[in-house]
């Protein structure tokens, strides 16, 4: 196994890294001694980042073949570490109700974006020795719930390509893994999800005691990236203690 000089900064690439679980994770490997290539559409959010990571901004938005092209151009020759976190989910009707539009914006987002930055990047994952690629599904990719087709229908595209991913690459010096959060209760996640509507967005967590964090998830992620390079967490589940399934969440009150 090819190893770094422990002078060699080692690099990774976290996708929408602006918000939620993607900023946190940015962050967590940041402390890890990674130098952190923040990518997302909001340059804003991605510069005031990087700038307090000691990192790197590169704005990208996943739907865009151009703009993974350029963060490709931007990560270079190797690349040590890519977080494929960019997603979300869009509508939650049942299926005799559910829009279309909704389910194409989901796989563009979802499924394609991380085949285009898998693809771009792979390159320099390769040549780096001792990669991981770190997919962020979803419990939504093992299973189903009423309202979810769309998005589990999603992350279950995300799961195959982890699945497919680790097969095709075995023998090479890349890792693949996939972590599954259930309830993370983030700002934008489900207000994203319900198209701006706060209330619907909070009653999703009314009530739970505690549900995950982008932190809890960040410190999950960063946990599998550091593991020795030989150790593959193929799939790691990650609910708050008061979910059992998406269906069946204590909740207070
Ligand atoms: C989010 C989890 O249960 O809302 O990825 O689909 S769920």
């Amino acid at each position: 196994m090819t190893e770094h000089s422990s002078d060699e900064a080692r690099t990774a690439v976290v996708t929408g890294a602006s918000s939620g679980i993607g900023e946190a994770t940015a962050r967590r490997l940041a402390d890890a001694g990674y130098r952190v290539v923040c990518a997302a559409r909001r340059t804003d959010r991605i510069e005031a980042l990087a700038t307090e990571i000691s990192g790197v901004a590169v704005r990208c938005d996943v739907t865009d073949p151009d703009d993974v092209a350029r963060l490709a151009e931007a990560v270079g020759e190797r690349l040590d570490v890519l977080v494929n976190n960019a997603g979300g989910a869009f509508g939650q009707e049942p299926i005799d109700r559910t829009d279309p539009d909704d389910w194409s914006r989901m796989y563009d987002l979802n499924v394609l974006g991380t085949l285009r930055v898998t693809q771009a990047l792979l390159p320099a994952l390769r040549a780096g020795g001792a990669g991981t690629v770190l997919n962020v599904g979803s419990i939504a990719g093992h299973l189903a719930y009423e309202g979810g087709a769309g998005y589990t229908a999603a992350k279950h595209g995300v799961a195959m390509i982890t699945e497919t991913l680790r097969l095709e690459l075995n023998g090479e010096p890349v890792r693949v893994t996939e972590i599954a959060p259930g309830m993370v209760q983030t700002d934008e996640f489900s207000l994203v999800r319900f198209g701006g509507d706060a209330q619907r967005a909070d009653a999703v967590y009314a009530g739970v005691p505690e549900p995950l964090s982008a932190d809890d998830v960040a410190d999950a992620i960063a946990w599998m990236i550091t593991r020795p390079q030989h150790v593959n967490v193929d799939l790691l589940v990650l609910k708050p203690l008061a979910q059992a399934a998406p269906w069946k969440v204590a909740r207070e009150g």
